[in-house]
């Protein structure tokens, strides 16, 4: 077993030190472990066009997104108007940055995760016990004129590239918040102005090679926090979604985004649609990159459920907060727990 990391970043032990064991400090215990080998690649998600959600058979693609919703959690769009440029250029400048050199790079570290931009590594290492096989570069996004100087100035096109990206896929975020409000059987806005003046995070995750992928994990299972999460990643398999029981993979599809709904849609929808868990994988061969966008409420929206989904038979699930709380709760938290849902829960 190869001792304990002293370097801060993941990338910088797996490239410099060049390791052939996983130190014992990314070592899941046994009952933990991914068990790579009982996961199911037949198996996928819906993969739903969205050309039609601008026509006349609009009412046919907002049916399956909610069927999706509704039974997976998870889905793939594909003709989502984000033009193929934006994101070759988003995901080319996401490896440029992961291949700066590390003094370059450490600029922009932290381990604080209230920082709103920020180069880190695993998920939280300030409260996590065990670590996860992963580097991340988190950066809010909305409004972008509040953060694009806190982001990295190399390499030089960075800020242009990902502010091009964070819009871009803003409008698809819009875009399908609209149709899962619509789907819910709610006005089509309603959700977007439960949103306050809105927030959008994302992550650029860097997966390195790992020597011995059946010990760890790059995130282990968990549910995202936000409203929904729209997923770009290379061609390196790695997502795996819960359904049924059974790990599934979630293999790259050119040209097409990973949605998933996160916990605020499960409590807005009062459990009608279920923030669905998931988790990333690591290879013995191949570097991994994902870009999740995390689309949410800014921090003082209040949320709860939907007023027209509470009924004498279905009452609310949960109670209201602030989706500041529910942040601040969630990162101190951490991945232990596959979600914190648990702890607003109505009375
Ligand atoms: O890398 C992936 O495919 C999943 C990433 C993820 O779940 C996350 O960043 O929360």
């Amino acid at each position: 077993m190869a001792a304990i990391s002293k370097r801060l970043l993941l990338s910088d032990l797996v490239s410099s030190d060049k390791i052939d064991q996983v130190p014992s400090n990314y070592i899941r215990p046994i009952s933990q472990r991914p068990n790579l080998q009982s996961v199911s690649h037949d198996l996928s998600i819906p993969l739903i066009d969205l050309h039609d959600l601008f026509g006349p058979d609009r009412g046919h693609v907002i049916d399956r997104i909610g069927r999706a919703c509704r039974d997976y959690g998870f889905f793939q769009v594909k003709n989502h108007r984000v033009p193929e440029s934006t994101i070759s250029n988003m995901m080319q400048i996401a490896r440029e940055f992961f291949n700066l050199p590390e003094e370059e790079r450490l600029k922009s570290y932290s381990d604080d995760p209230s920082k709103t931009t920020r180069l880190s590594t695993s998920f939280n290492i300030r409260t996590e016990k065990v670590a996860n096989w992963r580097d991340f570069l988190r950066l809010h996004c909305y409004p972008i004129h509040d953060y694009i100087h806190e982001w990295p100035a190399n390499p030089a096109s960075f800020r242009d590239h990902v502010a091009e990206y964070c819009r871009s896929v803003r409008g698809l975020a819009l875009e399908i918040i609209e149709a899962i409000s619509e789907s819910l059987g709610l006005n089509k806005d309603y959700i977007n102005r439960q949103l306050g003046n809105h927030g959008q995070h994302m992550a650029l995750n860097y997966y390195p090679p790992c020597p011995q992928p059946d010990l760890t994990y790059g995130l282990p299972g968990h549910t995202d926090l936000n409203l929904i999460t729209i997923l770009l990643q290379d061609q390196v398999p790695g997502l795996q979604v819960l359904r049924n029981g059974e790990w599934v993979a979630v293999d790259p599809v050119p040209n097409t985004f990973i949605i998933n709904i996160g916990d605020q849609v499960q409590v807005i929808s009062n459990d009608r649609y279920k923030s669905v868990l998931h988790r990333a994988v690591v290879n013995c061969d191949r570097e991994r990159i994902s870009i999740p966008t995390f689309y949410c409420p800014s921090r003082d929206a209040v949320v709860g459920p939907a007023p027209e989904l509470v009924t004498d038979d279905e009452p609310a699930v949960y109670r209201e907060f602030t989706y500041g709380e529910y942040y601040d709760k969630f990162w101190k938290r951490g991945l232990a727990k596959e979600s914190c849902m648990d702890m607003f829960l109505a009375t």
